[in-house]
C-alpha cells in the first residue's frame, strides 16, 4: 500500500482560525472519555449529542493502522435503545423495513428504520439478545420514535437507553486481540453474531461488526463506570499487536461505501437511495411502517442513487467535507456530494455523492464544484473495493 499522501491535515474548524467547542451538560461524554483524552485524542465531533473522538493527530497513521494491524475505538456514540417485553418482537418488527420473523438470539441484522413515507430515519444494526433487542444506532433520535410508535399501537414493551457503551477493535489483527482477550472460542463468531458474556468483573456484549470492512467486533460496555478498566485491558491486550487508538476511518469508509447517516443522507432520503436496498424486504408477509411506499419505490426505482465518485485531480482535505457540495451535468445540478478523500489504496480521489438515477444510469461526465474548483467526475458502483 502506498503511504506516501500527506498525514497531518489542518481540521476545517472555520476560516478565520481556530474555534474552541465548548462543552455543556447537553453534550454526553463516553465512558472512555480520560482514557481517549490520556492517549492523545486531538479531534472530536459530535454524533447522538454526544463527544466522538474522530482523530489522535496523525490520520495517516490511524489508516495504516487500521489496514495493517489493529485499532481501537471508542464508539460509545452509537447509542442503543433497547426494547424488551411480552411485545418486543412485534414492536422491533413493525419498526424495521425487513423480514426479521427468523431473527434469532445471538444475531444481528443491519435494518432500516423509515417512516410513513419510507423516509430513512436511522440504519442501526439491530441485535437480538436473549431477553431483550437493541437497536445500535446511528446519529438520529429515535428513542423519542420508538417510544412513540409503542404508544400508539398499544405495544407491550418497555424501551429505553440502557447504559451501554460500544468499543471498537478493528483492523486484520482484531480478532487476535480478541481471542487473547476472551479465548479462542471468539474466533467462530459469525458476522453481526453477538455473545453476552463478561471480562472478569466487566459485563459485556461482544459483536463481530464495526465500522470498517477490516474485519473486528465491538465490545458493548454494559456498566458506564468501568470505561477506564476495559480500555486499559483492551490496549493491553493489544500490545504484542502493536494495537493504538483510532476512529472510523473517513477514507477507509468511503472506499469501503459504509453510509453515513445524515452525512450522506438527506432528510427525504429512502433506503434505496442510500444503496440499502439489498436490506428491505418489499415481499415479505410481515408488516412494518412505510412498507407500501417502499413497494412503490422498489417497483419503479427510486429517484436518486448513493454512488462512488472517481473525480479527476486532488482531493480538498484530508477531513470529512463541512458541507455537501453541488454535482453538475452540463451546468444543470444532478446531485450533491457528501465525501471526497485521497485513497492511497486506489492512487486517486474519490467521492461519495447521491445523483439522480437517470444521470447515473446514462453514465455522462459530471462536474463537481468542490473547494478546489470545478473537478471532472465519473459515478461507479459502490463499494469501491
Ligand atoms: N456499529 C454499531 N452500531 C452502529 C454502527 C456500527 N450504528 C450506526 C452505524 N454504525 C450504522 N451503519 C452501518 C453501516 C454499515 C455497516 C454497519 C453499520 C456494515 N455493513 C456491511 C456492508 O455494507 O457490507 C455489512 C452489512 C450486512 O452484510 O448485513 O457493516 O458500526 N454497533
Amino acid at each position: 500500500m502506498n503511504m506516501n499522501a500527506p498525514t497531518v491535515f489542518p481540521a476545517p474548524v472555520s476560516s478565520s482560525g481556530s474555534i474552541a467547542l465548548t462543552m455543556s451538560p447537553r453534550i454526553r461524554r463516553s465512558p472512555f472519555y480520560e482514557a481517549t483524552v490520556r492517549d492523545g485524542v486531538t479531534h472530536f465531533t459530535v454524533y447522538n449529542k454526544m463527544l466522538m473522538p474522530i482523530s489522535f493527530g496523525d490520520l495517516g497513521a490511524e489508516l495504516y493502522r487500521l489496514m495493517q494491524g489493529v485499532s481501537m475505538w471508542d464508539v460509545s456514540v452509537e447509542r442503543q435503545v433497547e426494547v424488551s417485553g411480552p411485545d418486543a418482537h412485534a414492536c422491533v418488527q413493525y419498526l424495521s423495513a425487513r423480514d426479521l420473523t427468523k431473527m434469532k438470539v445471538g444475531q444481528g441484522k443491519y435494518v432500516a428504520m423509515c417512516d410513513h413515507a419510507g423516509r430513512l430515519l436511522n440504519d442501526p444494526i439491530l441485535l437480538k439478545l436473549s431477553d431483550r433487542y437493541w437497536f445500535s444506532l446511528a446519529d438520529s433520535d429515535m428513542l423519542l420514535w420508538v417510544r412513540a410508535v409503542a404508544a400508539e399501537k398499544g405495544f407491550d414493551v418497555t424501551v429505553c437507553e440502557p447504559d451501554v457503551s460500544p468499543l471498537a477493535v478493528q483492523g486484520p489483527l482484531a480478532e487476535d486481540v480478541i481471542a487473547s482477550l476472551f479465548g479462542e472460542s471468539v474466533r467462530a463468531i459469525k458476522y453481526f453474531g453477538c455473545v453476552e458474556t463478561q471480562l472478569d468483573d466487566i459485563p459485556l456484549v461482544i459483536c463481530r461488526s464495526g465500522w470498517s470492512k477490516q474485519g473486528g467486533f465491538e465490545l458493548f460496555l454494559r456498566d458506564g463506570a468501568k470505561g477506564d478498566e476495559l480500555w486499559n485491558r483492551v490496549k493491553e491486550a493489544g500490545q504484542p499487536f502493536g494495537i493504538g487508538p483510532g476512529a472510523p476511518n473517513h477514507v477507509e469508509r468511503v472506499v469501503s461505501g459504509l453510509l453515513s447517516w445524515g452525512g450522506d443522507t438527506t432528510p427525504d432520503s429512502n433506503p434505496f437511495e442510500a444503496n440499502m436496498g439489498k436490506y428491505v424486504d418489499v415481499d415479505t408477509p410481515v408488516d412494518y411502517i412505510g412498507k407500501a411506499v417502499l413497494q412503490k419505490v422498489a417497483k419503479e426505482g427510486p429517484a436518486r442513487l448513493f454512488v462512488g465518485m472517481l473525480l479527476d485531480g486532488d482531493a480538498p482535505s484530508a477531513w470529512p467535507l463541512t458541507e455537501r457540495i453541488p454535482v453538475t451535468s452540463n451546468g444543470k445540478q444532478v446531485g450533491t456530494m457528501s465525501a471526497v478523500v485521497y485513497s492511497p489504496r486506489m492512487a486517486r480521489t474519490i467521492g461519495l455523492a447521491q445523483i439522480d438515477r437517470l444521470v447515473v444510469e446514462s453514465g455522462v461526465r459530471l462536474e463537481v464544484h468542490s473547494p478546489l474548483g470545478v473537478q471532472g467526475a465519473v459515478t461507479t458502483p459502490l463499494p469501491f473495493i
